[in-house]
């Protein structure tokens, strides 16, 4: 017979949460959730700039006690390296969120195989690289959450990002398989499908026109989702902790849409 639910089942308090590329953007964000949430967190970027301005912006938001690597995630002897240099600093990861991705926006016929193979390699192979990395630790400690950045795209295709579709596709699927592999090691490993969210990576989908009007597509995406809005990184931020906490240890192999809707609305009728 399960225990009878505590409020405490969201508290994160001595959980080690490494979040990939977590220097800014949605990554970032849940970072600071699970920080609020009593997580001890770790982010990684690929070189010591980027991990600097990471550093700067947890400092700014009052997290003095990130900790920080420099790891590619394409590259499995980095990521290795860095499980290793986690578990001695902090302590074997509690908490996977592959957050880490790139999207080229290229008709396909247009793009190279040079450039579809990069954004696999990040999008795909990548969140396969880290998770192997880290679930003998969880098997070890007897449990653990991994967590994948999925997208609108795990479900819809659209025009110039194939690679990244095809990617995005495959790591719901990838979900799905680390949930049957070691779903019996207490191991829970969800999907989290955000929406359009304002950050650095759909910047271009919002700038204005040189005539100052709104980009095409943010008028698109706002008649396409029920309330009219591109979302912001820290709506992620609830899902993400329930994801990661004891509250959801019979969820499993579940993708959670954090859409405003998009993927119920068929969209706003013209006027
Ligand atoms: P973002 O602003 O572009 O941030 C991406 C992060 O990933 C950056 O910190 C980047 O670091 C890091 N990164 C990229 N390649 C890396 C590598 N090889 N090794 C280590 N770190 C790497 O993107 P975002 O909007 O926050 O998106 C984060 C995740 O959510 C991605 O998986 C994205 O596909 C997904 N997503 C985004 C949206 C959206 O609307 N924004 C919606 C659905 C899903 P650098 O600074 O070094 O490049
Ligand atoms: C795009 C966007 C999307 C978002 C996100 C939607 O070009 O369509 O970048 O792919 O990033 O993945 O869920």
């Amino acid at each position: 017979m399960a225990k009878a639910f505590e409020m405490k089942d969201f508290d994160l308090t001595g959980k080690v949460a490494w979040v990939t590329g977590a220097s800014y953007g949605i990554g970032f964000a849940i970072a600071k959730a699970f920080h609020a949430a009593g997580a001890k967190i770790v982010f990684n970027d690929r070189g010591q700039e980027q991990l600097d301005k990471g550093f700067a912006n947890y400092k700014e938001n009052g997290m003095n006690d990130v900790h920080g690597y420099i790891c590619d995630v394409t590259k499995e002897d980095q990521v290795i390296e860095t499980v290793k240099k986690i578990e001695k600093d902090v302590g074997v990861v509690d908490i996977l969120v592959n957050n880490a991705g790139i999207i080229k926006r290229i008709p396909m016929t247009e793009m190279s195989a040079e450039d579809f193979r990069a954004v696999i390699d990040v999008d795909l192979n990548a969140p396969f690289i880290v998770s192997k990395a880290v679930i003998p630790g969880m098997i070890k400690k007897g449990h653990g959450k991994i967590i994948n950045i999925c997208s609108m795209m795990s479900e819809l295709g659209r025009e110039t990002v194939s690679a990244y579709a095809a990617a995005k596709g495959g790591l719901k699927m990838l979900t799905k398989n680390i949930c049957s592999e070691y779903g019996a090691d207490n191991i829970q490993c969800n999907g989290i499908g955000p929406g359009y969210i304002a950050t650095p990576q759909t910047a271009p989908l919002r700038e204005k026109q040189p005539d100052g009007s709104r980009h095409p597509f943010d008028q698109f995406i706002c008649g396409r989702t029920p309330a009219g809005r591109w979302l912001d990184p820290e709506e992620l931020a609830g899902p993400a902790v329930f994801l990661a906490s004891d509250a959801s240890n019979a969820v499993n192999g579940h993708i959670l849409y954090v859409d405003g809707g998009i993927l119920a609305y068929i969209g706003k009728q013209p006027k």
